[in-house]
C-alpha cells in the first residue's frame, strides 16, 4: 500500500479534526486534517511545476517545522524521494549526502547556503511555502476546502506509488564509517506504522508530543506516521529543550511520548510532584534508538509512575523488536520481535544459535529497507538470503525477549545521534600537529556516550577542538582529548582501541 492511501482515512476522513500544534510565525496554530491535506496539495502542485518528477530526490536540511510535514505528505504524493539531512550536520557531512543521493534541490533556510557544495540548488523553505500558498489562493481561497485543493496542480498529475516504491533516503553510518542511504519504502514505513499503532494500541484518542527530530526514522517512521496513521493530535516542537519540555507536558497533556534516552534522563530533572502530575495524564513513554540505562528506567517508574517502554530498531529497518504494551515490559531487554519481523541470533557463519547464545542480529520483513542507494556492494555485503545483518550484537531468552550486548562495529551512540569514530579520526589526521588519532567512545550519565579523542602529536588540544567543531556536527566533538606517544596496536599495525585509557 502507498503511503498517500494508508494517511488518507485521517487526510480526508477525518478532515474536520485538529491534526496539529506547532509554532508559526503568527503563533501557535492548530491544523485540521483536512488543512494538512490541503497543503500537502499544494505544496505537490508547487513540486511539480518546478519539474519534480517520480523518483527523483528532494532534500531538506530542517529542523521540526509545519513545513517539513507539508514537504514529506507532498513528496510521498508525488512519488519524490525525500532525503533527510540532520540540521547538525556541517559543510563535509551535508556535501557527502548531496554528492550520493544528487537531489534536485535542498530545502533549507538561505542561511544554510554556505554549508552546501557549489552548485547545488538551495530552495528556501519559506519561499516554498508561499508559493504554495499563493498556488491555493488562486486555486480557491486562502482556506481551500479538500474540493477545491484538488484544482490546483498536483491533481493533473497523478502517481500511483506501490509497496515498492522508495519514499526516502536516509544517510546512516551502518558498520563502514561512511554514511550510505538506506532506501525506504512506502511498503517498508507502512509495514512499521501498522505494526506500531497495533502493538502500542495508538489511536485518535492518543494525544502524541512529538520532540524527536523528523530528519531521523525514529520521529519520522515512528512519531509522524503513528500520528498520521492513527488519527491523534500532535503537539510538534522545534526540538527537544529540557528547560522547556515540562511545560508542553503540562499545556499540551499529551497521552504518548517517544523519546531516547537522552530525553528521560533530562526528564527525571523534574521534581517529584510534577513528574507525577505529568504521569498521571500520560499512557505511554517509549524509548529506542540506544540502549535505555536500567537505573533510568527504574527512576523514572519510581517518579513518573511508568516503565518506559523499550523497542529496538534501525534506519535500514525501521523497528524490529519491542517491548509488549500488556505484558512484562523487561529491564535491559528490548523485548521480542514485532509481529511482522524475524529476527534471529546468528554465528560468525550465519548459522542460526539457539537461545542464550550471544550473537549477531539477523532481521527479516516488510520493515527492511530496498538496500544502499546505487551502492550494490554495500546492499549485497548487508544481505544474505534475504536477511539483513544488523552488526548489533544481542541474546535471546527462551521467552523470546532480546536483549542487546553490543554492535560489530565501533559505532558511538551520543544522544541518539550516531558518530562513527573513523570520521572524525581521519578529520583530525589532517589537521597540523596529528601524527595519528583514535577516537572512542566514552560512557556518559546523560548523552549514553561521548566521544574521546587520543592523539599522537605536538597539536594543541583547544585547536583541534575548534577545528572538529567547524567542521562536524556538534555532537561529534571529542568532549576530551588525551596526548598519547603511540597508539596502542597489534604486531599486525591495527590500533587496539580497548587498550587506549589504560594506556593514557
Ligand atoms: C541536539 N542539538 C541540537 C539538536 N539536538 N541542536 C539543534 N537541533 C536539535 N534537534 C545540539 C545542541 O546544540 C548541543 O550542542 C547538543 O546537541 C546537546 O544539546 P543539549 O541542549 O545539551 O541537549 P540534550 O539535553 O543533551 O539532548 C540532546 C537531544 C538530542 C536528546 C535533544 O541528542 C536529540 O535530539 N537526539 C535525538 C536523536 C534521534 O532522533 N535519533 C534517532 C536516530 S534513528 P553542543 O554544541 O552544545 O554539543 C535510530 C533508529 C531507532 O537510531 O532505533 O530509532
Ligand atoms: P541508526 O543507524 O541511527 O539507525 O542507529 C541504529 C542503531 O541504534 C542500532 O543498530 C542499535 O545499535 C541502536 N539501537 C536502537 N535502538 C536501541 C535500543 N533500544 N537499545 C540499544 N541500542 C539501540
Amino acid at each position: 500500500m502507498s503511503l498517500p492511501l494508508l494517511f488518507a482515512p485521517s487526510l480526508v476522513g477525518r478532515a474536520d479534526q485538529p491534526a496539529l500544534e506547532c509554532d508559526t510565525p503568527s503563533g501557535v496554530r492548530t491544523f485540521t486534517f483536512g488543512d494538512l491535506d490541503t497543503r500537502a496539495r499544494r505544496l505537490a502542485g508547487v513540486l511539480s511545476a518546478r519539474g519534480l518528477r517520480p523518483g527523483d530526490r528532494l532534500a531538506f536540511c530542517l529542523a521540526n517545522r509545519l513545513e517539513v510535514i507539508d514537504l514529506w505528505l507532498a513528496c510521498t504524493r508525488l512519488g519524490v524521494i525525500v532525503v533527510p539531512i540532520n540540521v547538525l550536520y556541517k559543510g563535509r557531512e551535508i556535501g557527502h549526502i548531496i554528492g550520493d543521493a544528487q537531489p534536485t534541490a535542498v530545502v533549507s533556510t538561505p542561511g544554510r547556503a554556505a554549508d552546501l557544495p557549489a552548485g547545488t540548488v538551495l530552495w528556501d523553505v519559506e519561499a516554498l511555502a508561499a508559493e504554495a500558498d499563493r498556488a491555493g489562493g488562486e486555486a480557491g481561497g486562502a482556506r481551500a476546502t479538500t474540493a477545491a485543493a484538488t484544482d490546483a496542480p498536483a491533481a493533473a498529475a497523478p502517481f500511483v506509488a506501490t509497496a515498492e516504491t522508495p519514499a526516502a533516503i536516509i544517510y546512516t553510518s551502518g558498520t563502514t564509517g561512511v554514511a550510505k542511504g538506506a532506501v525506504l519504502t512506502h511498503g517498508n514505513f507502512a509495514a512499521n506504522a501498522l505494526a506500531l499503532c497495533a502493538a502500542w494500541d495508538i489511536t485518535a484518542r492518543d494525544r502524541y508530543l512529538a520532540a524527536l527530530p523528523l530528519f531521523h526514522v525514529h520521529g519520522l517512521g515512528n512519531g509522524l506516521h503513528c500520528w498520521l496513521v492513527s488519527g491523534c493530535l500532535m503537539k510538534l516542537v522545534e526540538r527537544f529543550d529540557r528547560e522547556e519540555a515540562l511545560g508542553w507536558f503540562e499545556a499540551f497533556r499529551p497521552t504518548l511520548f517517544f523519546g531516547v534516552p537522552t530525553m528521560y534522563t533530562r526528564l527525571l530533572e523534574a521534581d517529584p510532584a510534577r513528574a507525577r502530575a505529568i504521569g498521571q495524564g500520560m499512557r505511554l513513554f517509549v524509548s529506542g534508538s540506544a540502549p535505555l540505562p536500567v537505573a533510568v528506567l527504574e527512576e523514572f517508574r519510581a517518579r513518573y509512575g511508568h516503565v518506559i517502554l523499550e523497542r529496538y530498531g534501525m534506519t535500514e529497518t525501521l523497528m524490529n523488536a519491542s517491548n509488549p504494551l500488556a505484558g512484562e515490559r523487561r529491564p535491559g531487554a528490548v523485548g521480542p520481535a514485532l509481529p511482522m519481523t524475524a529476527v534471529e541470533v546468528r554465528d560468525p557463519e550465519g548459522h542460526a544459535l539457539p537461545d542464550g547464545q550471544v550473537g549477531e542480529l539477523w532481521v527479516r520483513g516488510p520493515n527492511v529497507c530496498a538496500g544502499y542507494w546505487r551502492w550494490p556492494e554495500a546492499t549485497q555485503q548487508a544481505f544474505r538470503d534475504g536477511w539483513f545483518r544488523t552488526g548489533d550484537i544481542g541474546v535471546r531468552s527462551a521467552d523470546g525477549y532480546l536483549t542487546l550486548q553490543g554492535r560489530r562495529s565501533d559505532l558511538i551512540i551520543s544522544g541518539g545521534f550516531n558518530i562513527y569514530p573513523r570520521e572524525i579520526e581521519e578529520l583530525l589526521c589532517t589537521l597540523p600537529g596529528v601524527r595519528e588519532a583514535a577516537v572512542v567512545g566514552e560512557a556518559d550519565p546523560v548523552r549514553g556516550e561521548v566521544p574521546v579523542a587520543y592523539v599522537v602529536g605536538d597539536a594543541d588540544p583547544a585547536a583541534l577542538e575548534a577545528q572538529v567543531r567547524a567542521a562536524l556536527a556538534s555532537f561529534k566533538v571529542p568532549r576530551r582529548w588525551v596526548r598519547l606517544d603511540a597508539l596502542p596496536r597489534t604486531a599486525l599495525g591495527k590500533v587496539q582501541k580497548h587498550l587506549l585509557a589504560a594506556r593514557a
